[in-house]
């Protein structure tokens, strides 16, 4: 299976986030994706390729355009006013009831309208290093595109807490929606997978009134875990979209066979579709020993993972999301990529 990577990513170097009251060490850091690649390398499963650089407009497909002008301009703006000061970009006032939404103006207006919470800091390095993501997310498809079974796109900063016009949870561009567009403009018919612990709220939003890209996600239920205002089971689409969009909200401490359960209906939602491409938002924060999350996934249930990923028979595009345990994160994405060939 070809892997698509860029060194772009280690810019993109967060020192801290806001939670729980307090600033607390960034858990998504260059690191995560050094230990996948180590270990890629490790167990020889294909070549590690450089993605092609796309335009921009697969991204404009899925996010707004003025969206995309504020990401691409933040930090210098932020620089500008904070100048004898040196943290990243972070919104500390949000537009909420009764206040007006405005996108335009002052840096911490802007950012508290484009950005839903406290945790995704924009630095320097941030919006070269989510553009890259997108770069390999379209590499990725385009290779599956063009015949293979399967490609890895291993982008990092995530994407699957991005809508079209909101970013969050780490996460900046969408790389699996602006994938699945792609691959829906070249003819085919996605669906996408969402594995990731947190439910992934902006690829729901994204396609929600939509009936052209099918959203099966499999989360820890919201009402006690992030994102905890979208992810829940009554979300099935709306208008064009009338269940299209499929939520699979799972209890604390889940393990293996009530997972399995899940990502079973979830697949078969997804044949009955009649998917010809599915692309799998990889989160492998669902480990045991993740340090932010409360699933009770162990390293060889993801090798059940990939082959019943495997077993549904359609080409595939793995895209990288979260997963904290440093140690034990390469091991968990390659053992899924590995079940998913040996199915
Ligand atoms: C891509 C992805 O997995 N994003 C997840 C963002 C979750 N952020 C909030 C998690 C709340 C748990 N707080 C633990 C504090 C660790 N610093
Ligand atoms: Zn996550």
């Amino acid at each position: 299976m070809k892997t698509f990577y860029a060194a772009t990513h280690l810019e993109h170097s967060p020192k801290e986030e806001f939670e729980q009251g307090r600033a607390t060490p960034a858990v998504e850091i260059p690191e995560r994706v050094e230990q996948v690649k180590r270990r890629l390398e490790e167990r020889k499963i294909g070549p590690l390729l450089k993605p092609k650089t796309f335009s921009d407009e697969p991204i404009l497909r899925i996010h707004d355009n003025d969206f995309v002008r504020f990401l691409t301009g933040a930090y210098p703006k932020w620089r500008e006013k904070y100048w004898n000061d040196d943290a990243d970009a972070v919104p500390s006032v949000w537009p909420a009831r009764g206040l007006r939404e405005m996108r335009d103006g002052d840096i911490e207006k802007q950012l508290g309208s484009y950005c839903f919470d406290t945790a995704t800091p924009i630095g320097k390095g941030t919006w070269s290093a989510a553009r890259e993501a997108v770069n390999i997310a379209l590499s990725a498809a385009e290779a599956v595109h063009g015949g293979e079974r399967a490609a890895f796109a291993l982008a990092r900063p995530p994407g699957h807490h991005a809508s079209s016009d909101v970013y969050g949870g780490y996460c900046y561009l969408n790389n699996v929606a602006i994938a699945a567009q792609w691959l829906l403009d070249q003819g085919h018919r996605p669906a996408i997978l969402d594995v990731d612990y947190h439910h992934g709220n902006g690829t729901q939003a994204i396609f929600y009134r939509r009936k052209d890209v099918f959203f099966a996600s499999i989360h820890a239920d919201p009402s006690f875990a992030y994102p905890h205002y979208l992810g829940y089971a009554d979300e099935k689409g709306e208008g064009a979209g009338e269940e299209q969009n499929i939520n699979f909200p799972l209890a604390k401490k889940t393990a293996w066979p009530e997972y399995s359960h899940a990502l079973d209906r979830a697949l078969k939602a997804v044949k009955d579709y009649g998917a010809d491409v599915l692309l799998i938002s990889l989160g492998l924060d669902t480990f045991e020993g993740d340090p932010i999350c409360r699933f009770k996934i162990t390293t060889e249930d993801y090798l059940r993972m990939g082959e019943a990923i495997g077993r549904a028979g359609l080409p595939s595009v793995f895209v990288f999301e979260g997963g904290y345990n440093i140690e034990h994160l390469g091991v968990n994405s390659v053992n899924v990529l590995e079940g998913f060939l040996g199915a």
